[in-house]
């Protein structure tokens, strides 16, 4: 006698029996919805789902258990079967760095009893901006640093996710600074302010920079931080006056204090050169 036709139907015995028990013990429905959708927003039908005849969900009293949650963020409609957002629903608040953001409840029926287990996902939205520590960053760099020197600068934080979290960074058109941005590493992005012309304090005492933080949502967000650099002084210049030699004509008996020249030492600052209690040292400055 030849058993495989009967082994056969054993298997599909077996996997019908396993069918009808995943139907009946992991009855479940998930969704995938956004978070911050407002009040009565429709996630799906249930009694379409679940297969439940809609017009006995009443006298059956379908309803929500929450396992605990404070909270109850869905309702059922009984006259519909439809599930509905009863209240905010902020991935942020509920998950936060989470890339999963997972709600579940049960659906209760009686008579008879009957339980089955919802599973909802929130889906990030781009409700945050990008937000940069401070709203300014100061800085003080001296005219003497090198064409190079980077000044490492926070980054931005932004509390969505994904494609909605910060994605790029662009510092403002200026003569001195460019931006170094540095991901390869497990604490976010690392941003470097990079020295690009050298300053000069006598041509520019302070620097003003806008950073531009944006996210890659749909429209995209941004958030900005203004970077004030003050330029310090270095000692990188020796007086100079206008001119090599100065010929001054003075008759012999001028009196003492009397105006022999004036002369120029930078081109800042006015020296004047008068005359000294011996008439052959003219060395008393005033400025
Ligand atoms: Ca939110
Ligand atoms: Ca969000
Ligand atoms: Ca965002
Ligand atoms: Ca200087």
């Amino acid at each position: 006698m030849d058993l495989k036709p009967f082994a056969a139907v054993k298997v599909i015995l077996a996997y019908c029996f396993f069918m009808v028990m995943a139907n009946s013990a992991f009855g479940d429905v998930s969704y995938s919805f956004p978070e911050e959708m407002k009040r009565g927003s429709v996630i799906g039908n249930l009694a379409k789902d679940l297969g439940l005849n809609v017009n006995r969900l009443s006298a059956r009293r379908a309803r929500i258990d929450t396992e605990g949650n404070l909270k109850r963020y869905c309702d059922i409609n009984a006259n519909t079967g439809e599930l509905t957002v009863a209240e905010r629903i902020d991935r942020e608040g509920l998950c936060k760095e989470k890339m999963s953001c997972l709600l579940n409840f049960d659906i209760v029926l009686e008579n008879p009893l009957e339980l089955h287990r919802i599973a909802l996902h929130i889906t990030d939205i781009n409700d945050n901006s990008p937000v940069f520590p401070r709203n300014l960053i100061k800085l003080e760099i001296t005219e003497s640093a090198d064409k190079g020197s980077s000044y490492r600068i926070n980054d931005a934080h932004d509390s969505d996710i994904g494609v909605n979290a910060v994605q790029a960074y662009s510092l403002q058109n200026n003569a001195y600074f460019i931006l170094n941005v540095n991901s390869n590493n497990n604490e976010g992005k690392q941003i470097n302010l990079v020295l690009d012309k050298e300053l000069d304090r006598e041509l520019e005492k302070e620097v003003s920079l806008i950073l531009t933080a944006v996210d890659g949502g749909t429209p995209p967000n941004s958030g900005t931080v203004t970077i004030h650099v003050t330029v310090l002084d270095a000692n990188d210049n020796a007086p100079v006056f206008s001119e090599s030699v100065y010929e001054v004509n003075l008759s012999e008996n001028s009196p003492i204090d009397t105006l022999v020249a004036s002369v120029k030492r930078y081109v800042q600052y006015v020296h004047s050169i008068l005359l000294a209690n011996d008439s052959h040292q003219i060395s008393k400055f005033e400025s």
